[in-house]
């Protein structure tokens, strides 16, 4: 038992430690874009470790046994990064300075603003893997990233209050209205998006026929 114990605790330690790494990383890599171009694609992040209840909901959810081997290899958010950017242009700009990280490798991808859920659910998810580099070993472990507009974080926000995780089935009239309060924070988006090209282009000495 005693042993079994000190396995979750490091499964918890070394996710925190992964967190730390992604959370540092993110944070310079936003700094020197804001040097280069002056510009800062990244409006928040937000981290969270999982709560043990919350991995033995999952775990129990997924049909499996409730050990710490189990948590490590079927729940791939113990640790969660949820990023915020203003407009969706940076959302692909971030997964890319991601991706061109050498020690991060991304496992899955997921592009929930291409291919929305069937509730209206939008976001980037990416599941990556970071070394963790303790005394004796390194662990390679895994991180979840999620990348949202401001809208999508206001919509999944709202949503996940009201309905995520609600046993039962959500009056179709409700799902619909939902749904619909999702493509409102696409179409917004997208407006703010062409905005942003147009002023870009102000900004490089363009003018308006
Ligand atoms: P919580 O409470 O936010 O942590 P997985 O279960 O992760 O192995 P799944 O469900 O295919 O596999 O993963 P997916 O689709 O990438 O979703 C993972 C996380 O995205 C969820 O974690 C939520 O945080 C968020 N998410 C996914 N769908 C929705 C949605 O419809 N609405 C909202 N508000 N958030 C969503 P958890 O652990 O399910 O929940």
């Amino acid at each position: 038992m005693e042993q079994e114990i000190k396995k979750w605790k490091k499964l918890m330690l070394i996710h925190k430690f992964a967190l730390d790494e992604v959370n540092t990383k993110l944070q310079i890599l936003n700094e020197e874009f804001q040097h280069i171009h002056q510009y800062n694609p990244i409006e928040h992040i937000k981290s969270r470790l999982k709560n043990q209840e919350g991995i033995v909901r999952k775990l129990e959810r997924k049909g499996h046994a409730v050990t710490p081997e189990n948590a490590r290899r079927h729940v791939h958010d113990i640790a969660g990064v949820r990023i915020t950017c203003s407009f969706t242009s940076d959302i692909y700009r971030v997964v890319q300075m991601i991706q061109h990280q050498r020690d991060i490798q991304v496992v899955i991808l997921k592009d929930y603003i291409k291919n929305a859920k069937p509730n209206g659910y939008q976001s980037l998810h990416l599941i990556v893997e970071i070394p963790v580099f303790l005394a004796a070993s390194t662990e390679k472990t895994l991180v979840e990233i999620q990348i949202r507009t401001v809208a999508m974080d206001f919509w999944a926000s709202l949503e996940h209050k009201l309905f995520y995780k609600f046993e039962k089935e959500i009056p179709q009239a409700l799902g619909r209205e939902l749904k619909s309060a999702a493509e409102t924070m696409k179409v917004l988006d997208e407006k703010m998006e062409a905005i942003k090209r147009e002023m870009d282009f102000v900004k490089q000495g363009g003018t308006f026929l």
